[in-house]
């Protein structure tokens, strides 16, 4: 349990502010708008508000607080990326998730507990290397495992290595942690409400109002907002809503889908990752095991569940944990990932003035929730984005900058 929330529990007999922030009527006009009430967007208006004094915000979602992919994913969170551009992002991320239960005043169940990824072949086990050395290098801890030090870490893995498909090693990076998804879009939600952000739900963006290519509102089913500045955090309709504007990106957008058995008595303390077998799971606070593979291999927009990917998905859980064979399926579920052509994000200015993006999030962004917050509201903020995240601009597409992030990316596109 992290030690904040135990100061937090000793600090006296306070009663939690636990209530939803209640809608308020649209305003004709506001300062910065941000499209998407998700995690994204939320802690962007959070720390606006928070780090800059600009409370004059409403967020808008055409759905509800949190309902598109802040809680479709597998709420991981780990910072062992290839690129050092990746790994200084990540780990400012990592930081932030340590205190942000402290922070929000709000319970998000961060709960650290060490990252796997799996090498079956000599060819994974160098690039486990390579990320280990990039990480170090840049201080965060990452490191080589063999098969002895993995039984240690991980006892219920089938180390056999007459298996299928035997493990050699892994990646273990020890700053490797889960959080409760929708609890993070309700704690950045209060808090920045409380703050005096309006968020407004059931509310739709159909169009983006600009003039001499500078933004100068947007067009919603409740009514027209003015205003100075727009923050786009729409994941899954990253395009959509950016061709709204008037501008493309590199962007296609795939499903993908995850799902939870039944609780199960707590055995697996590490997230386990395999690569090659397209596999990771996690056992979440409820011990249910939290599982996900590849994204579907089409461009689409729907949240539907296929039975192609629950055995997709089992033949490769049960080649690490043979015995989970009994274990039942309890929920399915899909999100959309805005997949980038170097498994970047895209966070920054846009060609239209004023008009600032945070997309490009692949499957990648639970865990970037509080730093791409913070750093884009710095960003709409100052109107120049911060050298943390200069590296992720749009424009990088253009001049041949790209990031080439696909070796730590994900499990598999
Ligand atoms: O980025 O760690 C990750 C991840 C795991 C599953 C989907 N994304």
């Amino acid at each position: 349990m992290p030690l904040g929330l135990i100061r937090q529990g000793l600090r006296g007999r306070r009663r939690p502010r636990r209530a939803m922030p209640a809608a308020v009527p649209l305003r004709p006009r506001y300062d910065v708008v941000i499209i998407g009430a998700g995690g994204h967007g939320l802690a962007a208006a959070y720390y606006l508000a928070k780090d800059h004094g600009i409370t004059d915000v409403a967020v808008l979602d055409k759905g509800w607080l949190g309902g598109g992919n802040t809680a479709r994913n597998t709420a991981i969170i780990r910072s062992n990326y290839l690129t050092p551009e990746g790994v200084r992002f990540y780990d400012e991320s990592v930081r932030l998730w340590r205190g942000l239960s402290g922070e929000l005043d709000y319970n998000i169940l961060h709960s650290e507990r060490g990252h796997l990824t799996l090498a079956h072949n000599d060819a994974s086990l160098r690039t486990m290397r390579w990320r280990a050395e990039v990480n170090k290098h840049l201080g965060v801890e990452s490191e080589v495992v063999d098969r002895d030090e993995l039984a240690r870490i991980c006892p219920p893995l089938d180390l056999d290595p007459g298996a299928r498909f035997p493990i050699l090693g892994a990646l273990y990076h020890k700053p490797g942690a889960i959080a409760r998804h929708d609890a993070v879009a309700w704690g950045y939600a209060i808090a920045a409400a409380r703050r005096g952000v309006d968020i407004h739900q059931k509310t739709e963006v159909t169009g983006i109002l600009t003039e001499k290519g500078r933004v100068t509102g947007v067009e919603t089913t409740q009514g027209r907002i003015a205003c100075a500045k727009v923050l786009q955090a729409v994941a899954g309709s990253s395009s959509l809503v950016a061709a709204m504007a008037g501008f493309r990106l590199p962007i296609r957008t795939v499903p993908l889908q995850a799902c939870v058995t039944e609780p199960l008595k707590p055995f697996l303390d590490p997230i386990v990752v395999s690569g090659s077998l397209h596999v990771y799971v996690s056992q979440s606070a409820r011990g249910e095991l939290v599982m996900g593979g590849a994204t579907d291999p089409y461009t689409l927009y729907a949240q539907r569940s296929t039975l192609e990917f629950k055995e997709g998905l089992a033949a490769p859980m049960l080649t690490l944990f043979p015995f989970l064979a009994e274990v039942r399926v309890l929920r399915q579920w899909a999100g959309l990932a805005d997949m980038t052509p170097d498994f970047s994000p895209i966070m920054g200015p846009t060609p239209v003035r004023d008009y600032y993006i945070d997309a490009g999030w692949g499957t990648w962004g639970f865990k970037a929730t509080p730093v791409s917050g913070k750093r884009m509201a710095e960003t709409v903020a100052s109107g120049r984005p911060p050298a943390l995240i200069e590296p992720f601009a749009l424009e990088r597409f253009a001049s041949f900058r790209q990031l080439g992030e696909r070796g730590a990316a994900s499990v598999g596109q």
